[in-house]
């Protein structure tokens, strides 16, 4: 059965949503973070990098979440636009949009308004100025249709949602006034069962919560080494 190493954390929970979507049946393995599971043998083995999600599908493997979410799209045939070049350049660029911006600028605002051991403006407003900016270009996408490409529900929504359901964390308690476009698709996706079961994935398993400094240490590896 295809195993699906996770946490709660938004990358993961976007695989379960497509996992849940599809009804493929997985074993959820946790990955506690927060107790640096990450950086074990047996889970560097399969993702290099020390972050979830990751995927072991007989003997494939793949990490980083827009891969995983283009892999198991593929092998199942689903929430992929039509195979012509126009929607599959939308469906490639968009992916890459959210992985390679979305994410990162995301996950600093997070981390340097939140857990940064000295408070930097210039970093706080890069940061979330870029997320900021990230979140305009989809909520203008999103203003002139439904879905991110094409007029159906595809893993490029899945990708977006991921991140854009906790955008009050990244850019303030007014963001979801700001950006009501992309807070419609955020609550249509939430609403839809397999997100509930894929946001409820989580108490099957007894994750850490407290950020103390085994968290700290285990997730900001940089605390221990000054390189610059
Ligand atoms: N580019 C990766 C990023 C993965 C990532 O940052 N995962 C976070 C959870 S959302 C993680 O594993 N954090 C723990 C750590 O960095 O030690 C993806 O899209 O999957």
């Amino acid at each position: 059965m295809l195993k699906f190493y996770y946490s709660a954390a938004p990358n993961p929970t976007k695989i379960a949503l497509f996992l849940e979507e599809v009804g493929l049946p997985y074993d959820p393995i946790p990955v506690d973070t927060r107790k640096g599971d990450q950086h074990k043998a047996e889970f560097r083995a399969i993702n290099p990098n020390s972050k979830v999600p990751a995927i072991v599908d007989g003997d494939v493997t793949v990490f980083d979440s827009s891969a995983i979410l283009l892999y198991l799209a593929e092998k199942t045939g689903k929430f992929l636009p039509p195979y012509i070049d126009k929607a599959r350049g939308e469906l490639l660029s968009w992916m890459f949009f959210v992985s390679s911006g979305v994410g990162p600028y995301f996950g600093q605002a997070v981390h340097f308004r939140n857990y940064a051991p000295e408070k930097l403006p210039y970093a706080v407003n890069r940061y979330v100025f870029e997320a900021q900016r990230h979140a305009t270009i989809l909520d203008q996408r999103l203003a002139r249709q439904k879905y991110m490409v094409g007029d159906s529900y595809t893993i490029v929504d899945m990708n977006v949602w991921g991140w854009a359901r906790l955008m009050p964390n990244v850019l303030g308690d007014s963001a979801f006034d700001k950006f009501k476009n992309l807070k419609r698709l955020v609550d249509e996706v939430t609403a839809r069962p397999a997100a509930q079961r894929a946001l409820t994935l989580k108490d099957r398993h007894k994750f850490k919560t407290e950020m103390d400094q085994e968290a700290l240490q285990a997730m900001f590896p940089h605390l221990r080494e000054r390189v610059a």
